[in-house]
């Protein structure tokens, strides 16, 4: 399960966007200048240059990128007037839109400094697309809405999670003061009606409402409206998916697995916006994938955006995660790729053929162990960590700003505890490998030596 903040970095492109200073060590910049606007650095400030040179791209507005097609297909789905589609909403928000406007707890792990890039205590990258769901709640004229978004997080460094990665999010409201007699379940169903059948074989084993594990809003909504509700927006939800596999389908005729049916499921969930919840998992290649996050919104939020006659769905979609699978892309850092051997292989949403991989270049695994450091003085937001105050997500930066997209995966091998002092040792295997070449041992030595020294520096760590 993918929670709302945890993902990855490099550093390559360096277009509008500056880093006034040297971020080098642990000194605070002067001034954090992006998209136009200055923040004044403080304790909590973690984003690096590197992170800040993706802002620019926007790969989601990209013609003819994977991604930018992928939100094309899915906003054909949602179609106006119905649905309004917003598509460059500034990625720089305030912690309020980020989290509280949206329910999220204060101890929430979301918010800590390991998973969420601030710019200073009140400002971060937007985390997902659902930062702006209050403000387009408010101003919104049309029923429902789509975004498309960049977002960004602290996370792991594998072939399907990125530190930058694209969301879409989607919702559709139904205002009780415009409907006949306030029955919005009646007219849901009767919207639900109107909406095609598909062939995907879905297993829903839930009940929509779970007293314990997926409530009522029972104040604000009653049961028939959430049943209404909720069959529309699994419904809606089914159909995206299925356009976009058919898509993928009708190009890979001849492939035996394409002409069986496509399996998802729906599996209950929590966000702190929305409930009940749920997730789609897709059954690809052998395994679930989870695709989407849902609910029905949470009423608090549409009673603060000043339209509390209004109730209804909204989604989350990684726009990476669907554009994988459509275009059969094998790693995630090939979407930020500039090589004409990746980006002239897609055209339009009317033709989605396979993504066909220039050669796979070597991998070079280095380790490196080290005793972690035994006590902490860490400053900003909570540490979610072992006993000492290691959090793996500052080892991956570490390895992102000195390697880049150099870097395949990172993964723990091994730890143990001293048996005396309860030190605690690990060792981490990194893969660097490039896409588009194939890298020299030397490259790679220097690099993973820039890797053992910044850990040493910056996370206090004692190599072994
Ligand atoms: C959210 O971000 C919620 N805001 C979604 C939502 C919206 C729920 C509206 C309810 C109402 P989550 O953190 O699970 O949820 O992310 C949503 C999707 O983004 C995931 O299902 C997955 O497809 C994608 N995703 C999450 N993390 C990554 C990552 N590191 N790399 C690529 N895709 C990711
Ligand atoms: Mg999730």
């Amino acid at each position: 399960m993918d929670g709302p903040g945890g993902a990855r970095i490099s550093g390559k492109h360096h277009d509008r966007v500056l880093f006034m200073a040297c971020n080098r060590a642990t000194t605070t910049p002067p001034t954090i200048s992006a998209n136009g606007n200055s923040y004044p650095p403080d304790s909590w400030t973690n984003v690096p240059p590197s992170i800040l040179s993706y802002l620019p791209r926007k790969l989601h507005l990209q013609p003819s990128h994977p991604v930018s097609i992928t939100r094309e297909v899915i906003e054909s789905c949602f179609p106006p007037p119905t649905y309004t589609h917003y598509n460059d909403l500034d990625p720089i928000v305030s912690v309020y839109e980020n989290f509280d406007s949206l329910n999220f707890p204060p101890d929430h792990p979301g918010r800590n400094r390991t998973d969420t890039y601030y710019l200073n205590k009140d400002t971060v990258l937007r985390t997902h697309s659902s930062a702006h769901e209050a403000e387009i709640f408010r101003h919104n004229k049309s029923a429902g809405y789509t975004i498309s978004a960049d977002v960004y997080r602290r996370d792991a460094i594998d072939r399907s999670h990125y530190p930058v990665f694209h969301q879409m999010e989607g919702a559709r409201m139904w205002d009780r003061r415009k409907v006949e007699g306030g029955d919005v379940a009646r007219v849901a169903r009767e919207q639900l009606t109107q909406l095609e059948e598909h062939d995907l074989e879905v297993e829903d084993p839930n009940p929509t409402i779970h007293p314990e594990r997926n409530p009522l809003q029972a104040e604000h909504h009653r049961v028939e409206e959430v049943e209404a509700i909720a069959a529309h927006l699994k419904r809606s939800l089914e159909l995206m998916v299925n356009e976009l596999f058919s898509r993928a389908k009708r190009r890979a005729t001849g492939d035996a697995a394409a002409d069986e049916p496509l399996k998802v499921r729906w599996v209950e969930a929590y966000f702190p916006f929305t409930s009940p919840s749920w997730e789609l998992e897709v059954f690809w290649q052998g395994d679930w994938l989870e695709i989407l996050g849902c609910g029905i919104t949470k009423q608090d939020i549409l009673i603060n955006a000043n339209v509390p006659n209004q109730l209804g769905w909204a989604f989350g979609v990684g726009l990476e995660r669907l554009a994988m699978i459509l275009f059969s892309i094998p790693d995630i850092r090939l979407f930020w790729s500039k090589d004409p051997r990746f980006l002239g292989q897609f055209s339009t949403a009317d033709d989605i053929k396979p993504f066909v991989p220039f050669s796979k270049h070597p991998a070079c695994y280095k380790d490196v162990s080290f005793w972690l450091r035994s006590s902490s003085s860490a400053a900003g937001g909570g540490l979610r960590s072992n006993s000492q105050d290691f959090h793996e997500n500052d080892m991956m930066e570490i390895v992102r700003d000195v390697g880049g997209d150099l870097v395949e995966d990172v993964k723990m091998i091994d730890e143990f505890a001293h048996p005396v002092s309860g030190r605690k040792s690990i060792c981490y295997r990194i893969n660097y490998r490039s896409l588009e070449r194939t890298l020299k041992n030397e490259e790679a030595d220097r690099l993973h030596e820039g890797v053992r020294t910044r850990l040493v520096e910056k996370l206090g760590v004692e190599l072994r």
